[in-house]
């Protein structure tokens, strides 16, 4: 029986098999909380199995960036079901894919014009660091192989996401498996120089030239690619200091590095632009997308690359297969309808211009919080905010729980990572909401302190 169907029978829930997702299953599993079996979704609202409704404080796991329910993403995809579940992607395909693929590259800067489909943020990750490797064998360049990632990154949970990754949690129990020849930026996190800053930090740029000593170190011949987050988002709206996105793409012109920009979290608006691209006003060679691509109703991720790295794919006889690479659920008919509707709505009701507006209430507000006990930064880019929280000594992440708990109680479901508590509300919210939304979250932070 379905939860929905029986909202009084969660008590009889049989929690045991079901393995969550970086979650504390022990801990959900002993306090069996209500609070957090959610059932429902509409516009910016979850409600828990008790009817209990929770303002949706991180757009889902920031990708619901419209809100939940939108009518002409439900119509889509019902209508695209009734025509076809399901259509393969090798070697036939349906036309709504290559209709997609159009729009997105219409909306990407520069010439990244072609675009690669999968199934989430991590899938595509994996992708752009297939495609880098291979484009430069290709072009006779196959001994740059070696990727640089950054401290403090997140591209996933794949094999490859982990490894240029720089999140040691993320990566400590899997060591053995991890790509060889992977090596990191510094992160560009420091509260002694940039704490409490609006928006892009102005220290930290030259943080970028420590890829000029990667490249001494291993000389350019053997770096594919460089792969960043514009805005770092899962590890707490960590911003990019002025200037530094500039720095690392003058560097990987000048030795002929890929820079990927993962833009699982800052693309499709909430920059305050299509892209954190045109956001920061820095191209890179290839762009990982998921999330917000289709508000997060149907998985999908992908990756545009620029026209010249898809060209250096096509040679060989034309009847071969080009690249060996593809996923049985790539440009699902399901996910291609809910992102034509998603782009449809974030044209038509101009969406990233509204994310630009809300980013500077959301600066305002969340700088407020200044002040409040135990917070020791706040950052915010875009429409995107994180207040971080100075730990409960030798109990790391445990005020980031409590403050989440506390969240609850006063109707906000949020976000902690460790002890940062990150903010990324729906675009619909309205002033009222986001005045709600951290007022709420100032009475959480105190009730712990
Ligand atoms: N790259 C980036 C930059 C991401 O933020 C991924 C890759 C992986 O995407 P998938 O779809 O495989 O999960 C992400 C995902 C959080 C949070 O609370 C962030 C993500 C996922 C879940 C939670 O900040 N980012
Ligand atoms: N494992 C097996 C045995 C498969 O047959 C396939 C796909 O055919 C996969 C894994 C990969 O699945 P996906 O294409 O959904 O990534």
């Amino acid at each position: 029986m379905s939860l929905a169907a029986a909202p009084h029978t969660a008590s009889d829930l049989n929690l045991d098999p079901y393995w969550m997702p970086f979650t504390h299953n022990r801990y959900f599993k002993q306090h069996r909380p209500l609070d957090r079996l959610l059932v429902s979704a509409e516009g910016a609202y979850y409600t828990t199995v008790d009817g209990q409704k929770l303002f949706d404080c991180l757009s889902g796991l920031w990708c619901s960036s419209l809100g939940h329910g939108h009518p002409r993403i439900k119509e889509a995809v019902k209508a695209q079901l009734d025509r076809a579940d399901y259509i393969p992607a090798f070697q036939v395909a349906n036309p709504d894919s290559f209709r997609l693929a159009e729009r997105i590259a219409a909306v990407a800067p520069e010439d990244l014009n072609r675009v690669f489909f999968c199934n989430s943020g991590s899938e595509a990750v994996d992708s752009a660091l297939k495609i880098a490797i291979a484009y430069h064998r290709l072009r006779g360049e196959a001994s740059r192989t070696r990727i640089i990632g950054r401290e403090k990154g997140y591209h996933g949970v794949g094999i490859g996401g982990i490894s240029v990754g720089g999140m040691v949690a993320n990566r400590k129990m899997f060591a053995p498996m991890m790509l060889p020849g992977v090596d990191h930026l510094p992160h560009t996190h420091s509260l002694k120089d940039m704490a409490f800053s609006r928006g892009q930090p102005t220290w930290g740029a030259h943080l970028a030239d420590d890829l000029e000593r990667l490249v001494a170190l291993h000389d350019a011949s053997t770096i594919a690619a460089v792969i960043v987050e514009p805005m770092q988002g899962s590890v707490g709206v960590v911003v990019p200091p002025v200037g530094y996105l500039q720095r690392l793409r003058e560097i990987c012109t000048k030795h002929g590095i890929l820079l990927i920009f993962d833009e699982v979290i800052c693309g499709f608006g909430r920059m305050g632009d299509w892209f954190g691209a045109q956001a920061f006003g820095v191209t890179p060679d290839l762009i990982t997308f998921a999330k917000c691509v289709n508000n997060g109703t149907v998985p999908m991720g992908g990756v545009i690359a620029r026209q010249g790295i898809y060209d250096s794919f096509m040679t060989g006889p034309d009847y071969t297969v080009e690249l060996f690479h593809g996923y049985t659920y790539s440009a699902h008919p399901l996910a291609v309808a809910a992102a034509h509707a998603t782009l449809d709505i974030l044209y038509d009701e101009a969406v990233p211009q509204r994310f630009a507006a809300l980013a500077k209430t959301i600066e305002d507000a969340a700088h407020t919080l200044r002040g409040e006990p135990n917070v020791i930064d706040i950052r915010n880019c875009g429409a995107a905010a994180a207040v971080e929280l100075a730990p409960i000594p030798g109990q790391v992440g445990k005020r980031g729980l409590r403050v989440f708990e506390e969240g609850l109680k006063r109707g906000l479901l949020l976000r902690f990572t460790g002890d940062t508590i990150a903010m990324a509300p729906p675009v619909i919210t309205t002033p009222d909401e986001l005045a709600r939304m951290f007022d709420g979250v100032r009475a959480a932070i105190r009730a712990v302190a």
